[in-house]
């Protein structure tokens, strides 16, 4: 099958809320044969209409390394269309099975255009906040290799952002709640996140240039999850909460 025909069957799973078997059992393909097919799946969600926002980071916490069985980090791309408002609500008829994970977004506030050093991260960033993220892997069973997930955007489905505050805190040991119906279902540190969440931008500035994406300004960065995910049921409240930076949530309809 053609990059096209691999992309066009995780497109209609998207679409169709229905799940589809590994590309990778069906044909081999490489690491950068995977981000050609995300690459061609997202152009036919820009053709639809939707607008790119930003990027996501994943597998940057060893918790999420160990839960989903891959171990190198990977990014995909967020669209406009994937945006929960605060408070919002996920539709969950338009999912396969759904998991949040609680995370930090960062927001840009200029063209980043290279890879960025640790020392220079502020010049482009100004705001951080807490915010969810929703993955739905188009894949049975929630079941991928590390070429599939990245062809599958990383799963990448929905993520509400909450508050912005100043990037000139300390970000890198926070501690970090994913709650369900106001009971705590994990918890853990910002620390969990490369060892400091920076150095997830940082990756993520880097992967952009290796694959010559843009990140103009005001794109989100999600930095990935500083825990398990957990899988969601109709009627929850989904809630993070991030010291120092508050708390956002959403409800699955
Ligand atoms: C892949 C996406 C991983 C994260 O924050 O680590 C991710 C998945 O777990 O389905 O978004
Ligand atoms: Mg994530």
């Amino acid at each position: 099958m053609t990059i096209q025909e691999l992309a066009t069957i995780l497109d209609n799973a998207a679409i169709n809320a229905k799940s589809v078997e590994q590309l990778s059992k069906q044909q081999a393909f490489d690491e950068a044969t995977a981000y050609a097919i995300q690459k061609a799946s997202i152009e036919r969600r820009y053709e639809r209409g939707e607008k790119f926002i930003g990027l996501k980071m994943g597998f940057t916490s060893k918790a999420k390394m160990e839960q989903m069985g891959v171990h190198d980090l990977i990014w995909g791309r967020l669209t406009d269309a994937m945006l929960i408002p605060i408070d919002g609500e996920l539709s969950f008829d338009k999912c396969i099975h759904p998991r949040a994970e609680p995370e930090i977004c960062f927001l840009v506030k200029k063209a980043i255009d290279h890879q960025l050093e640790l020392s220079e991260v502020h010049d482009y960033i100004e705001s951080v906040a807490p915010a969810l993220e929703v993955i739905d892997s188009r894949y049975q069973n929630f079941k991928f290799s590390l070429e599939d997930v990245i062809a599958d955007n990383c799963s990448s489905t929905g993520l509400v952002i909450g508050e912005w505050s100043s990037a000139q805190q300390d970000i890198s040991d926070l501690s970090m709640s994913l709650e369900i119906d106001g009971e705590v279902v994990h918890s853990g540190s910002s620390k969990a996140i490369l060892g400091n969440p920076w150095e997830s931008l940082i990756a993520a500035s880097r992967l952009a240039q290796q694959y010559e994406q843009a990140i103009p300004e005001g794109s989100y960065i999600m930095a990935g999850a500083a825990t398990p995910a957990v899988y969601l049921k109709q009627g929850q409240s989904v809630k993070t909460t991030v010291q120092n930076l508050g708390s956002v949530g959403f409800v699955v309809r």
